[in-house]
């Protein structure tokens, strides 16, 4: 008796508590603004050389997060549309861009359910094309800010020692390059 007292009282309330839940958020909970970039105007650039991807994906530290310029070109449009990510790990020596592993997800909310643009501190970190759009080709022109990725070391969407990873309409991942900070010369 007190046990079925118990789930009658408990069941609706633990519903409208999962109702209530968002489910894209991470088990982190969601994105946070990155409000610390050490200096603004910090400059990475991944650079794609291949005939099927060829341009650049620039980001630059800004007060809050990091500003996208991706203006590469080649991209064939019957292959497209193209979705575009930063992978956790950097490309190897062999190039092969399987080695760059998974998305970015620094706040743990995995592949799915995809990425809801309108609410993009739901998605993985790393998710650009999903937050920003995809590219058609032949080319893939976006600029954006991203509030969630860094150039702070301490910041969970510390993009240092990652890569970003292009992929066909098939998921397939048709080019890859690291993200490397561009040195500025003082001379
Ligand atoms: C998901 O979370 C966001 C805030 O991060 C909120 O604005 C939105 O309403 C939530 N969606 C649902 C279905 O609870
Ligand atoms: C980043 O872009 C915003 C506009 O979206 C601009 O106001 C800001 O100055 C840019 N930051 C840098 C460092 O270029
Ligand atoms: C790339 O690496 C994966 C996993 O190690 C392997 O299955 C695949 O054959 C490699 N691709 C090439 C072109 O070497
Ligand atoms: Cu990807």
């Amino acid at each position: 008796m007190q046990l079925r007292y118990l789930l009658t009282f408990l069941c609706p309330a633990m519903l409208a508590v999962s109702q209530g839940t968002n489910s894209t958020t991470g088990a982190l909970g969601d994105a946070r603004p990155v409000r610390n970039n050490p200096v603004i105007g910090e400059t990475w650039v991944a650079s794609f050389d291949l005939p099927a991807v060829l341009g650049t994906v620039t980001a630059v530290a800004s007060t809050i997060g990091i500003n996208y310029t991706v203006d590469v070109t080649g991209l064939a449009v019957d292959r497209g549309p193209y979705k575009y990510h930063i992978h956790i790990h950097p490309v190897p020596e062999s190039g092969n861009c399987t080695d760059t592993g998974g998305h970015l997800d620094s706040y743990v909310r995995g592949d799915s359910p995809p990425c809801d643009s309108a609410l993009p501190q739901t998605c993985q970190v790393g998710d650009l094309s999903g937050k920003y759009g995809t590219v058609a080709g032949p080319e893939g022109l976006k600029e954006f800010n991203d509030p969630y990725t860094a150039t702070n070391k301490i910041q969970l969407g510390y993009i240092g020692g990652r890569s970003i990873v292009f992929h066909d309409a098939s998921g397939g991942r048709i080019a890859c390059a690291m993200l490397e900070k561009v040195e500025v010369s003082t001379s």
